[in-house]
């Protein structure tokens, strides 16, 4: 039943507000999706990952569920969303949709009457609690991850609910079994009209210690240490395994914020039959403090080499790897990760760094945009941000203004709206995203960076990217082969083998804007060059961001 086709995946994600507006309201919708499939298979992918479609009041960009049966309207219909799917199947492009079940929206059905019944069924599928001195105080010290505290008073109530992100996104409590019912049948709808799997938001978080107590740590996320991998996780993830996922033909990629390996290896051990895969965020806090992002600190190459070692060895064998640089959580890949966003080098090195994520043990994921190497957003004022994180960020630093001289720059350069701003298709007035003003501002950029320029130059990033993904899918060395990084402490040149018994591949890759002398090279003859983004080629050296993939078949 099971063919883990995932194995041969590249999955695009799309957030669907930004990638196409087909019906000019400002607003990416299912149509433009459609509309948009060839390019997409021409690219080469085989699989979309797409954010939230369901019903929601979008307090936080649809991860705020109101309806998970339905399509927000200004998305389009359920029947929309099916046309979409049979058309990306008839592409050989599977789906997998986004699972938001660690909360739903305050506007669920649910959480109404859960709120405004004493007696309602559903006060127990969340985590309502009485406030400590006559509900003056919430029931602990929990903090969101969206910052303030973690509870919010029911009007005209002593009454609290625990929120771990937005007001608007309550918590689910996971140890009701009607909740856990729920999400099967959720899960059963989906599949049932075809859909190929799920992309798991926060799922690490479901299960929290009870009773949910003070939390006297010093980390300023309180409360943490009681959910991030709570008591019951494994034996929720697993029933879900068995009586859903199993009897489909499913990938199930699970988000896991602040995972240890330790944890990760017990989440994808093929044997527990939990999650495929998961998304862990150690590869995009090599360059903060703490796994806070707003704690800036220098990226250096050889810590991203060590994130990568870490999980390629843990997972060897027993689970699989997800490969990502960017999502619609992340500010964007070109100038990280010791890349450059600007000048002759700029889509050198995006290449240089696509090889390298690409070529690994694992399912590599592309974001929307990322093909094309789009940039951050340089808003010019606050009123540009529609993220509901940003805002919060924001308030939180003309409340406190000392702590602007420290997080204006972070805030800057890591928020989530740089992600998300509309894709950029060609260099028409709003990068013919749509034909009026969209919902968040177009990059400025969009007239140098667009999709229908980087089809046009053959030596462009998209190119590149169509050449990798043409490689990675049914590429045994890669799927089978073990890893190993060949210059473990060298900060300039990042150097990597795979080998399975069918052969071995080298990716050799300069991170810096200067020539430098490889020891690696020249490489025996057995190796065949495959791939490179560089057209000189001299013996013992790499040029500025070059990179070269090399294959040896046995
Ligand atoms: O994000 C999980 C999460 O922990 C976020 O706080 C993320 O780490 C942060 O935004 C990085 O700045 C998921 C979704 O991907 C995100 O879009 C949602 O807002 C969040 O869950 C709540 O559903």
């Amino acid at each position: 039943m099971r063919t883990k086709w995932y194995k041969d995946a590249v999955v695009y994600q799309i957030y669907p507000r930004s990638f196409c507006d087909s019906n000019g309201d400002g607003f990416g919708d299912i149509q433009g999706i459609i509309s948009k499939l060839d390019y997409l298979k021409d690219l080469g992918i085989n699989c979309v990952w797409l954010s939230p479609v369901y019903d929601s009041p979008q307090e936080d960009n649809g991860y705020d569920i109101s309806n998970y049966k339905d399509i927000y309207p200004p998305f389009g219909t359920l029947k929309d969303f099916k046309q979409m799917l049979d058309e990306m199947h008839k592409r050989g492009i599977r789906l997998i949709m986004d699972l938001v079940v660690n909360h739903t929206s305050s506007q669920h059905p649910w959480f109404k009457d859960a709120i405004s019944n004493p007696n309602s069924p559903y006060r127990d599928y969340y985590f309502i609690q009485k406030g400590k001195k006559n509900g003056k105080r919430p029931p602990n010290n929990w903090t969101s991850l969206f910052t303030g505290p973690a509870w919010e008073r029911i009007k005209g109530t002593d009454d609290y609910y625990l929120h771990l992100f937005a007001k608007g996104q309550p918590d689910l409590n996971w140890d009701n079994p009607k909740v856990r019912e729920e999400v099967k049948d959720i899960l059963r709808f989906w599949l049932d009209m075809g859909v190929d799997g799920f992309r798991c938001d926060v799922i690490t978080l479901i299960s929290k210690e009870q009773p949910m107590k003070n939390d006297y740590s010093l980390f300023p996320l309180k409360g943490l240490n009681q959910y991030r991998y709570g008591p019951h996780l494994d034996e929720y993830l697993h029933e879900l395994y068995a009586d859903v996922y199993s009897h489909y033909d499913t990938m199930t990629v699970g988000e896991t914020v602040m995972t240890s390996v330790e944890q990760g290896k017990k989440l994808v051990n093929e044997n527990e039959e939990k999650l495929d895969m998961i998304f862990n965020f150690d590869n995009t806090d090599v360059d903060n403090h703490f796994g806070v992002k707003y704690f800036l600190k220098k990226f250096k190459l050889t810590n991203l080499k060590k994130v990568y070692s870490k999980w390629q060895h843990a997972l060897y064998g027993t689970g699989w790897n997800s490969l990502f640089i960017e999502n619609h959580d992340q500010r964007r890949s070109s100038g990280r990760f010791g890349t450059v966003s600007e000048g002759p080098l700029k889509e050198k090195s995006a290449k240089a760094l696509a090889a390298t994520y690409f070529l690994m043990r694992g399912t590599p994921f592309i974001y929307e945009g990322q093909e094309i190497g789009m940039t951050n957003h340089n808003f010019k004022s606050i009123d540009e941000y529609q993220d509901i994180e940003a805002k919060n960020i924001y308030n939180l630093m003309e409340k406190y203004k000392i702590l602007k001289p420290f997080l204006s720059k972070a805030f800057r350069d890591t928020n989530r709206d740089n992600a998300r701003t509309p894709m950029q298709w060609d260099d028409s007035e709003y990068a013919g995203f749509s034909k009026v003003k969209p919902w968040l501002k177009v990059n400025d950029n969009y007239k140098e960076i667009n999709a229908k320029k980087a089809i046009e130059d053959s030596n462009s990033l998209y190119h590149f990217y169509q050449k990798l993904i043409k490689y990675r899918i049914g590429n045994k060395i890669l799927k089978d082969g073990e890893y190993s990084d060949l210059l473990p402490n060298n900060n300039k040149i990042y150097a990597s083998k795979m080998s399975s018994d069918d052969g071995e591949i080298l990716v050799i890759a300069n991170f810096t804007s200067k020539k430098q002398k490889c020891k690696l090279l020249p490489v025996d003859a057995k190796y065949k060059l495959v791939l490179t983004n560089e057209d000189r080629n001299e013996e013992n050296y790499l040029y500025e961001y070059e990179v070269r993939v090399y294959e040896y078949k046995k």
